[in-house]
């Protein structure tokens, strides 16, 4: 009896330690974590479409002040296509969804010195108060935890080449295998492995769906020569595929390939022959790690004389019109 009551009381007291820890584990209110914009807070609670943006695409793939005009032109399109836009990033420590103006032109001005924040950056950040430029993996992160499905981006990282030496593979895509977010981007670019990020999507579960198209698109250029069994031809049947993974509770994202529009499509030997120039020089130089895609970014749009920016610009555009309307549909799905 003795021996019972002590366990008992052990055992409770386990209990209650267990009890603590489990609420010290348990998410805090995630509105009390991200400051969701007034805007973006009302359409979220009426049902009204939203879409996500990026915020290292402004910070890092592209200099000041186009990187402004850019992301400006971008939230316009949203907007004109019946979305309301969600630019993420972390200013001061604190993550914020929907950015004023004010907000994106200093985040804009900022450019490199902004800390590029994937996934493993966040706590970082956060806790030293300072000013993250959310990449693919982050934004997901931060799109899943307030609620927004559809996300827009020009494009995502992936596999570098070489990485099956160097093991350098974009959190994006491991992002894409844990996070319920459907990502819309014109694929991967050729400064990285095509067909060993595919190979590693598929690993993740991702389902990849092809707009328009039964082949994967290279960022500048419309194809790849890698297939994809997904292919989806309309917003529509995008909200579907987006709607079946949510259901299912599969918890992968979707990854949702455009191709960039044929008029703004760059000359595939003319960018190839800059990428090879600049990963020549990524090695020289020693360039690794989180610094490798934003060099690879700059020296690719210096070479090619700013035809790759003009075409980065292009894309962007077209995949904004292209996710806010997949947005529109889901929403009128649910
Ligand atoms: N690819 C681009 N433009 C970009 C990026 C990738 O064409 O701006 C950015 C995105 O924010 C992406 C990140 O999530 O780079 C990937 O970086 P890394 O390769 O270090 O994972
Ligand atoms: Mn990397």
């Amino acid at each position: 009896m003795a021996s019972s009551s002590s366990s008992s009381s052990a055992s409770s007291s386990a209990l209650k330690r267990l009890s603590n820890l489990s609420n010290h584990l348990r998410p805090t209110n995630s509105n009390a974590l991200v400051k969701v914009s007034a805007e973006v807070s009302e359409a979220l609670s009426s049902g009204h479409p939203v879409v996500a943006l990026e915020s290292t695409i402004i910070s890092h793939g592209m200099p000041y002040p186009q990187n402004f005009e850019t992301a400006k032109e971008v939230e316009a399109i949203v907007r004109d296509n019946g979305a309301v836009p969600a630019t993420i990033a972390i200013l001061d420590g604190i993550p914020c969804a929907g950015l004023n103006l004010e907000q994106l032109e200093r985040l804009a001005q900022l450019g490199k010195s902004a800390q590029k924040t994937a996934r493993r950056d966040i706590a970082h950040v956060v806790a030293t108060k300072r000013n993250g430029a959310t990449t693919v993996s982050a934004t997901m992160f931060f799109a899943a935890m307030v609620g927004i499905p559809v996300f827009v981006t020009g494009g995502i990282g992936g596999v570098h080449r070489h990485g099956e030496h160097t093991m350098d593979i974009s959190s994006d895509l491991t992002e894409l295998g844990r996070t319920p977010v459907a990502v819309i981007s014109a694929g991967v670019k050729s400064i990285l492995d095509i067909p060993r990020t595919l190979e590693y999507l598929e690993t993740q579960g991702v389902c990849v769906g092809a707009y328009k198209t039964n082949e994967f698109p290279a960022f500048f250029t419309e194809t790849s020569g890698c297939k994809v069994p997904c292919r989806v031809d309309s917003p529509e049947d995008c909200a579907r595929l987006i709607d079946a993974n949510r259901k299912l509770n599969l918890g992968n994202g979707v990854l949702i390939a455009v191709p960039i529009p044929k008029e703004h499509s760059a000359s595939g030997s003319l960018i190839e022959s800059a990428i090879q120039r600049a990963l020549t020089e990524a090695r020289e130089k020693n360039v690794t790690g989180n610094a490798e895609t934003p060099f690879l970014l700059a020296r690719v749009s210096e070479l090619t004389g700013g035809a790759s920016l003009a075409s980065n610009i292009a894309l962007v555009k077209n995949n904004a019109a292209v996710g806010a309307k997949i947005s529109v549909a889901l929403a009128q799905l649910t």
